[in-house]
């Protein structure tokens, strides 16, 4: 396997020497999902290399993304091993909160890519304009009615994986008029338990989702509004690696923008927005045996606005302003009941909630044709609240007093510069600041149980708020046959989040080890690299090459939990007429430098196959496309690091793909 990275290297830097001076558009930068997906696409195919694939599959493919795996659905999202209260996660600009205290329920799985314009992902702390981040961000953009020519235009289509039995029907459909469009889109996915390489069923691994949206576009002149609104269910989650699964997860979310187009003033572009959005999550062990059963409910429900603005281009100055305002609650129960018939009561997430008002300002200074430099600020004021009341006494066994209420001010700083040379090379050189509030598990949690290390986890109130200086370094190549984008990083963050064993508490789990409280460290450090090449020798041939690793420590040199092993995807593809096909290696290093405090073990490396052939046709009887595809050719048992307790991958999985277009 390593010998293939160096070959790899090796054939990239040798194509250097052939390199020629063509200017083009430099794709790999940016992730666009296009709900509607053109067969020349090379990055598409890439990225949605099954068109039953959902936004997970997406995310694991691009730069610097990893997910955290407990289950078949429901991953975290990851960037450059940092993940929950590190990163900032949005939906078309607006904040929303899990309402699951085992992190089932990313809101990233409420966007299906039937209803997904684009994903961005900003990595470290360039990823502030949607708020203060020390991780990155990732903000997934939702597809938008169209105005356009055709009255009537959409698709509908069907998927099959064998190696879960599952299904999907998806179908979407956009109305058009003179100064409006509508858009409307469902999706429904049932899985059984799959196999994994060996054949064994992976139990509690099924699920069953529905996603619906609605949007609404109004414009007159230079002026439009947007509604949109969306509600995502699912029932009968499994979660493998844990010792819970969900009955009913539903979300629910609302918003309206308004967006002005201006010639005049010094605005450009306008865009306020106001929304809302409703978490309500399910957990509950009634499929297990279990020496105590539990039902585990979450809420959380966040209300917010954003206002972001483009000034008029001053000289060589384009400056970016941006204000937000979001407030959310959060509370999540447990009921413990006891084979006497009796029953226990707790609040596992106290009653609490959270105000933060920010404002952001970007520049994008043109130097010269060569040079460019952008800087960037944030700053945020916030308020977190625990109420008072049954979740406050309860910590207050532990923390003798403190105060309801806290306030802090969080701040975040960029400087970046881009040159050019010879007209194919870029250099660019990143410097960041940035804080984020502890999340409010970390802060009040209450005997939250964590499966992979076996311990009952405590929130501590006095946490401080976590720093981090990041450093990146990136070249570019491009010329008419090779697009090559390389990156180093390294990051440094003081007080670092992290949970140690308290000796003096008893933990409260049936056969948990023990309890871990969160408290600052002194730092962690953070180093890595991502690199991505995409190769075109002849108009019917691509090659997509990614690769992506990272590194990180305590101040003391022990190796951090859950950071990924490293990862190589490569994709062939060829196309001829209305037929393609797509070879894909994907693998991954051994991780050995793992955290045996957090009941990590060692993960071997792997490396698997996928095959994919496609055939479309465009005659009177409509637009059809077929795809067929194998996945883990060979059959191979394997997992990835980050993948919880030990859980296989799918096996072998044939699946299928029927779509109409109309
Ligand atoms: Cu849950």
């Amino acid at each position: 396997m390593r010998i293939l990275y160096y070959l790899f290297l090796l054939i990239i830097t040798s194509s250097f020497v052939q390199a020629q001076d063509s200017l083009q558009t430099r794709i790999l930068s940016e992730v666009v999902i296009q709900s509607v997906q053109t067969e020349e696409d090379t990055l598409q195919n890439f990225y949605r290399a099954n068109q039953s694939a959902n936004t997970e599959d997406i995310l694991s493919r691009m730069n610097g993304v990893y997910l955290i795996r407990r289950s078949a659905y429901g991953q975290e999202p990851v960037i450059r091993g940092m993940s929950g209260g590190q990163i900032n996660v949005t939906i078309d600009g607006m904040r929303m909160f899990s309402a699951c205290t085992d992190k089932m329920d990313p809101v990233t799985i409420y966007v299906e890519p039937q209803n997904l314009k684009s994903i961005d992902a900003s990595l470290g702390t360039n990823g502030s304009s949607m708020g203060s981040t020390i991780g990155g961000s990732l903000n997934l953009r939702l597809a938008e009615p169209m105005i356009n020519k055709q009255s009537i235009t959409g698709r509908a289509g069907v998927g099959y994986q064998s190696v879960s039995k599952g299904v999907n029907y998806f179908t979407d459909a956009n109305f058009s008029h003179q100064n409006s469009a509508y858009r409307a889109s469902v999706i429904y996915r049932k899985s059984q338990n799959y196999k994994d390489g060996q054949g064994q069923t992976v139990k509690f691994s099924q699920f069953e989702k529905t996603n619906f949206s609605l949007a609404g576009k109004w414009g007159i002149k230079k002026d439009t509004l947007k509604a949109n609104f969306l509600i995502d269910e699912g029932k009968n989650i499994g979660f493998p690696a844990l010792s819970m699964d969900v009955g009913k997860a539903r979300a629910s979310m609302y918003a309206l923008s308004y967006i002005r187009h201006t010639d005049s003033g010094w605005l450009n572009n306008l865009e306020a927005k106001v929304y809302a959005n409703e978490v309500y999550h399910q957990m509950d062990d009634s499929q297990r045996e279990v020496l105590m059963h539990m039902d585990m409910p979450g809420w959380s429900s966040t209300y917010g606005a954003y206002a972001e603005a483009k000034i008029k281009k001053l000289n060589n100055h384009k400056i970016k302003l941006r204000s937000d305002l979001y407030h959310n609650r959060v509370l999540a129960e447990m009921v413990m009941y006891a084979s006497d018939g009796s029953s226990m009561y707790m609040q596992t997430w106290p009653s609490s909630y959270r105000t933060v008002a920010g404002f952001y300002m970007g520049d994008d200074i043109k130097v010269s044709s060569l040079v460019k430099v952008n800087l960037n600020a944030r700053l945020d004021v916030s308020s977190t609240t625990i109420e008072e009341g049954f979740g406050k006494d309860q910590l207050e066994v532990f923390y003798s007093s403190f105060n309801s209420s806290s306030q802090n001010l969080t701040k975040s700083f960029n400087a970046s510069i881009s040159k050019s040379f010879f007209n194919n090379f870029i250099l660019t050189l990143h410097g960041g600041y940035g804080e984020r509030l502890p999340a409010n598990a970390e802060l009040f949690g209450f005997y939250l149980f964590n499966r992979q290390d076996n311990h009952d986890y405590l929130g501590n109130p006095h946490l401080k708020v976590e720093k981090s200086l990041t450093s990146d370094f990136g070249i570019e190549f491009f010329n008419n046959w090779l697009e090559l984008n390389s990156t180093v990083f390294y990051q440094q963050n003081p007080d670092y989040i992290l949970a140690y064993v308290d000796t003096q508490l008893d933990a409260m789990t049936p056969g948990a080890q023990g309890v871990k409280v969160y408290e600052n460290i002194s730092d962690a450090r953070f180093w890595g690299a991502e690199l991505s090449a995409l190769v075109s020798p002849i108009k019917n041939i691509q090659l997509i090459s990614s690769f992506k690793g990272t590194r990180a420590e305590t101040f003391s040199g022990d190796p951090l939990p859950f950071i990924p092993a490293f990862k190589n995807v490569n994709s062939l593809r060829f196309e001829k007429n209305k037929f393609n096909g797509q070879l894909e290696w994907e693998g991954a290093l051994a991780q050995t430098q793992v955290s045996e405090n957090f009941g990590e073990q060692n993960t071997p490396g792997y490396s698997i196959f996928n095959l994919r052939v496609g055939y479309h046709t465009n005659n009177r009887l409509g637009k059809w496309s077929f795809s067929l595809g194998i996945e883990n050719l060979t059959d191979k048992y394997y997992r990835e690091h980050l993948d919880w307790g030990g859980i296989p991958r799918p096996g072998r999985n044939y699946y299928s793909t029927v779509e109409f277009r109309f």
